[in-house]
């Protein structure tokens, strides 16, 4: 069974102003859409075809000779996940277990969302900034082109993409600006709280 692209969870135009529909456009559209039909290319006929998304991500991470399947699947499963860390009217705050987990780990909101933002900016290059559970404990990591701390043994609680391809149409180099908005704007805490109630 092929591996699908899904729906965004908003429509097109529904984080605008902050990302246009030209970006999602382009984002999703051909650009998620692209990692999905070179993942279905590359698995066709293999024993990988029946695998979920997930397996396939694990089973290839750190071989070399796979690293076309890796880079693919796992930009499938960053995109889907990106998506969803994203909605319209998002921003503020999280309550309940994830803000008092926040604030045992981090010391405060605040702290943590300043460690996203620092690794969202310092990550060089294309790459990702998240939200882990590690071992129980939440930590900001910052991962380098297709790469998924679901490989360190690490659960994804949150994720900003931050190849250029997500900012550029907007705001072309000013990156922070983009991770700015991300926070104050569009982050879906909601689905954060479920990723961490699920882990
Ligand atoms: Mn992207």
């Amino acid at each position: 069974m092929a591996f699908e692209h899904p729906a965004l969870p908003y429509a097109q135009d529904a984080l605008e102003p902050h990302i246009s529909a030209n970006t999602l456009s382009f984002h999703h559209g051909k650009h998620h859409a692209a990692y999905v039909n070179n993942l279905n290319n590359a698995v066709k006929g293999t024993d990988l075809e029946n695998k979920s998304l997930e397996e396939v991500i694990k089973t290839v991470a750190g071989d070399p000779s796979k690293a076309g399947i890796f880079n693919n699947a796992a930009q499938v499963w960053n995109h889907t996940f990106y998506w969803n860390c994203m909605k319209p009217g998002g921003g503020g705050a999280p309550s309940g277990a994830l803000a008092d987990k926040i604030n045992a780990d981090f010391g405060s909101f605040d702290k943590c969302v300043e460690e996203l933002k620092s690794a969202a900016a310092t990550q060089f290059g294309s790459g990702w900034a998240w939200l882990v559970l590690d071992g129980g404990t939440l930590k900001v990591v910052k991962t380098g082109n297709a790469e998924n701390p679901m490989t360190s043994g690490q659960t994804p609680l949150l994720t900003i993409d931050v190849w250029e391809h997500a900012y550029y149409l907007d705001y072309q180099n000013r990156r922070p600006d983009y991770i700015s908005t991300f926070f104050s704007s569009l982050v879906n805490w909601d689905f954060v709280a479920e990723n961490m109630a699920a882990a």
